[in-house]
């Protein structure tokens, strides 16, 4: 039987093609700023995402953590929605390497300019000086949901009525865009620094960029340094980056259409699905965790719990329409094993 891997998408593996540019790519050393292809990836990151300048990093993690790092001081409250990757999957970061509070706000991921507002702590000696606000978008723990516009220029608007920095941590902006409509940049106009990963649905193997302006992103290069983030010939990566971005961001619909027909199929065996899904993840749930988990592993069906009794599928380049058929096929067989 063929495996269909639905943990993430951070599974897929390298085309042919973007092998191809990638064995083909011009390199230099990075680290004094001389690699062509990084270059080129951070000029195209940039125009994108409409900022001065970007810096390419080695993961997700580390564009949204040196980001952290650079609009904070240690001791600072940094304000993000629930289930926030930074807090939940992010090791700690925040406060082992920055040193800051991440206190929640809304709900289920989202929040609006009111919670800002009421967020913030008033400039006296007790409270720890709240200084950014982190979005997340599409929002991972919440189903790959895209945050609404409106709502993230309000926040923002009350952000910088009160000084506060913003961050958006938009691993997944790309798909975010595709299934909006618009584009990056706007999506990206209310941030000062914007994190956005070629590994994840764009199918590079390595490889996030942070863009934002020219300073901040000295800032952050400076940042990634000191962590041991600079990587040299990162051009054989960068390619590929590059090539993720000028070849698999329209084909990113699929994986939308793809996870639409995953969510009915589950309906159709009764799974209790949370929502329709508005991009490429579709969370649903089941009693049994780890029942679920051994049938469906038995039957070469990875699909990761995200707590007890919620699931999360995630399509992605790897995963063809007829995987999908498959795949629910063996759920079912699941089930009934399950359901006796
Ligand atoms: N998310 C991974 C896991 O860490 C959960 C996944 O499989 O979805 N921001 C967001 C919104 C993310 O979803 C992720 C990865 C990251 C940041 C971190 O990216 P990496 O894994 O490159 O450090």
């Amino acid at each position: 039987m063929k495996p269909i891997d639905l943990r993430s998408d951070t599974v897929t593996l390298p085309t042919r093609a973007m092998r191809d540019v990638m064995a083909n790519a011009e390199l230099g050393d990075d680290v004094y700023g001389e690699d062509p292809s990084v270059n080129r990836l951070q000029e195209h990151a940039a125009a994108l995402m409409g900022k001065e300048a970007a810096v390419f990093v080695a993961s997700g993690t580390l564009a949204n953590q040196a980001s952290i790092r650079s609009h904070t001081h240690h001791g600072d409250v940094v304000l993000a929605g629930e289930g926030a990757h930074i807090l939940r999957y992010e090791s700690g970061a925040p406060a082992a390497l920055s040193g800051v509070q991440v206190k929640t706000l809304g709900e289920g991921g989202f929040f609006d300019a009111r919670d800002v507002a009421l967020g913030v702590h008033p400039k006296d000696a007790h409270y720890a000086p709240t200084t950014l606000v982190a979005l997340e978008n599409t929002h991972n723990f919440a189903g790959g949901r895209v945050f609404p516009l409106e709502p993230i220029q309000a926040i923002a608007e009350a952000a910088r009525d009160r000084g506060l920095a913003l961050h958006l941590d938009g691993a997944r902006i790309m798909n975010a865009v595709v299934a909006s409509g618009i584009s990056a940049s706007v999506w990206a106009a209310p941030f000062d620094t914007v994190a956005f990963c070629l590994s994840k649905g764009l199918g590079a193997p390595v490889g996030s960029l942070v863009a934002g302006s020219t300073e901040q992103i000295e800032r952050i290069r400076r940042i990634r340094k000191m962590w041991g983030g600079g990587m040299r010939q990162a051009g054989v990566l960068a390619a590929a980056g590059l090539y993720a971005l000028e070849h698999h961001v329209d084909r990113l619909a699929e994986d939308h259409l793809h996870a639409r027909s995953f969510a009915e199929g589950l309906e159709t065996l009764d799974v209790d699905v949370e929502r329709t899904p508005e991009t490429n993840m579709v969370m649903f749930r089941f009693d049994d965790t780890q029942g679920f988990v051994r049938e469906t592993r038995l039957r070469d069906l990875l699909i990761n719990p995200t707590g007890p009794g919620r699931f999360r599928v995630v399509t992605h380049l790897g995963v063809r329409s007829e995987d999908v058929d498959d795949a629910l096929g063996r759920i079912r067989e699941a089930l009934e094993e399950l359901r006796g």
